[in-house]
Order: structure tokens, then C-alpha cells, then sequence
């Protein structure tokens, strides 16, 4: 057989890789582009979940989806990101139902109160929870997943070892927070966390009720020494899809997303357990955190002030006609079985 000229053989190349690059590349190239958007700074962990989602996406859909992620509120911030999805600003976003209280009145069981010590835990609970009772106020979007931050603890810049220590202390906390922080006889204000690093270096609180890696990712400890080792609730965050836009996605995609909605809130838990050990870590060697063990005595005295605001989540929901009743009945027996 006539051997090819080397002149021949690269032409040859040169002409299947145009052919390639004109019929093949662009129908294998991504066809949608989903828009996320995310409140807080990039390195914080509802972003950090965000990567990972985004990532696994595009790798499962073998680069059929595209997800473009906008951290740091640069497309939606934590006050519009529920109507900024239902508009379609962004396709997909990061809501804290946590910061509406009231919005939310059935999901806002999985943040009272009740003494998880792990997210793990926390965000599988309430992953179940969301599916089993389908809460009304999301019914307009699709979910995407749930999660929780980790449990909350009040850390301050002066010791608190007592209900005497927290008394008229101005706090922040989260929305949701502010009825436990109250019960407990501190002074909480509102805020989201976006907010809290400017109003602790101000000084217009003397500390927080948040989940403790932020002790290291906001370097929050540079100012708080001290942290009141009682576990108070957790704030819970649902990612959100426009459903105009769900509705447009091809079943293998859907698939994929549904596929990766259990997974996500587990593995979110898990990175969050993980990195709130590494902050604590970090915060007591660099900065002389303490962790304050409180008696058992004074654990009781928190326990009773806070059963209160249990049943009044009951009583709330009762009376919107939702079963919050049922709602925590089975968080308490999901809570017990993921604890094992
Ligand atoms: N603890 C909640 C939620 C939360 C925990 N870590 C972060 C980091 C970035 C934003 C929110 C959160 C809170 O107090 O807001």
C-alpha cells in the first residue's frame, strides 16, 4: 500500500478536527445555563455547598448544564432571594427561610430548640421532614435541597455561664433566633449574618447566637472569647428553583438534580460538622477562645425557660391549621434514629 505523505496525514487531521469542532462540539456543549444565586461571602458553607452542587451537576449531566454561581449577594441578596427566583433573576437560590419568621410557619419546627448537636443530623431530619409534609409556603418552586447551619451557640465578647450573665444582653441572632434569645432574657436583635461583622466591630451588639465555624470563617473570634456550650436551634436555608424553569429542563436532567437533592443536604452536614471542629480548633489556639461548660443545674434553668417556646411554635401552626404538632413529633423521632 502507497504510503501517505506526512503533508497528507496532517491535512487529514486538521480536517476531521474542523469537521469535530463544526458538527459535534456544538451539540455536546451545554445547552442550559442555570444562574445561582447565593447571599453570603464565597468561602462560607452555604457557598461552599453551592460549588460542590454546581460542580456535581455539571458532571453528572456530562456537561449538558452550565451552572453559573454568583456568592457575596453580587446577584441577590438574603432580603430579595425568594422573589428574585420567583421573578426569575436567578434560576436557582439560596433562601434562609430562618430570617422570615412567620414566612415559613411549618419549617420553622426544624429551628426550634430542640438540642441538635450535629448537622449532619439536622439537615438529613429536615431533608425527610420537607419531603413527608411538602410545606405549602415553598409549593411555588421547585426544591432543589435543605439543609441547616449547625447548632447555635451564643458566643460573647464577656463570659456568659448564667441566665444572670445573658440578662438584657443585646445579641444578634437570626430571625428565628430572636424568640429563643428572648425566652432566655437577653436582648436579641434581628439580623442577617451578612450584617453581623459590622455591627460587632461597632459594637452595637457584645455578641451573637450563630453555628460555630463562623468563629474562624468571618474571624469572629478576633473579638468574641467566650462560647456557652449549650446547643440552642439551628437555621434552616432551602435552595430554591424558578419552576418556569425547572419546568423546561429535559427528564435526564431532572433526574440528575432530584438524584442529587438527599445526597446534598447529607453531604452539607457533613462538611459543616467537619469544618465547625476546625474553626473551634483554630479559634481556642489563635485567638484564646473558651468554651464555657454550664452546670447542670443551669442547663435545666435554660431548658425550662426554652420548652415555652417550643409550644408556642405548636400553638402558632395549630392555629394556621398546619400540623406542627405532627411536624415535631416526627422530628423528634427522625432526630433519634439519625443520632444512632
Ligand atoms: N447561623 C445562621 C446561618 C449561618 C451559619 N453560618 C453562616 C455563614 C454564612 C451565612 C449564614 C450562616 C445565622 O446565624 O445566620
Amino acid at each position: 500500500m502507497k504510503k501517505l505523505a506526512p503533508a497528507t496525514l496532517i491535512g487529514f487531521f486538521a480536517f476531521t478536527v474542523v469537521l469535530f469542532n463544526l458538527f459535534v462540539v456544538p451539540f455536546s456543549k451545554a445547552e442550559t445555563t442555570l444562574r445561582y444565586a447565593n447571599f453570603p461571602p464565597a468561602p462560607t458553607f452555604p457557598c461552599v455547598q453551592m460549588e460542590r452542587w454546581a460542580k456535581e451537576v455539571e458532571k453528572r449531566t456530562n456537561g449538558e448544564v452550565k451552572v453559573e454561581t454568583f456568592p457575596g449577594g453580587t446577584l441577590l441578596g438574603a432580603s430579595n432571594m425568594y422573589e428574585g427566583v420567583a421573578s426569575g433573576i436567578a434560576d436557582i437560590g439560596l433562601s434562609c427561610p430562618a430570617y422570615m419568621p412567620g414566612r415559613f410557619p411549618l419549617m420553622a419546627g426544624i429551628d426550634q430548640p430542640v438540642g441538635f448537636k450535629s448537622c449532619e443530623v439536622s439537615s438529613h431530619v429536615f431533608w425527610k421532614l420537607v419531603k413527608e409534609f411538602e410545606p405549602k409556603s415553598i409549593s411555588n418552586f421547585k426544591l432543589i435541597t435543605v439543609f441547616t447551619s449547625a447548632p447555635s451557640y451564643i458566643a460573647t465578647i464577656k463570659p456568659v455561664r448564667n441566665l444572670e450573665d445573658l440578662h438584657g444582653l443585646q445579641l444578634r441572632a437570626a430571625g428565628n433566633m430572636v424568640a429563643t434569645l428572648d425566652a432566655l432574657g437577653a436582648a436579641p436583635i434581628g439580623m442577617p449574618m451578612s450584617e453581623l461583622p459590622e455591627a460587632l466591630q461597632k459594637g452595637v451588639v457584645k455578641g451573637y447566637a450563630a453555628s460555630l465555624e463562623v468563629l474562624m470563617d468571618f474571624k469572629f473570634a478576633e473579638i468574641v472569647k467566650y462560647v456557652a456550650d449549650y446547643s440552642l436551634g439551628t437555621v434552616s436555608f432551602a435552595v430554591l428553583m424558578n419552576k418556569a424553569k425547572w419546568d423546561s429542563l429535559s427528564p435526564s436532567v431532572q433526574k440528575v438534580i432530584n438524584d442529587l437533592s438527599e445526597e446534598q443536604a447529607v453531604w452539607t452536614g457533613q462538611y459543616m460538622d467537619n469544618h465547625v471542629e476546625k474553626a473551634v480548633k483554630w479559634a481556642k489556639a489563635e485567638e484564646g477562645l473558651q468554651i464555657l461548660d454550664l452546670s447542670g443545674e443551669e442547663k435545666s434553668r435554660w431548658a425550662k425557660r426554652l420548652q415555652p417556646v417550643i409550644d408556642k411554635y405548636v400553638d402558632d401552626t395549630e392555629e394556621k391549621g398546619l400540623p406542627g404538632k405532627r411536624f415535631l413529633d416526627r422530628l423528634y423521632e427522625l432526630k433519634a434514629k439519625y443520632e444512632k
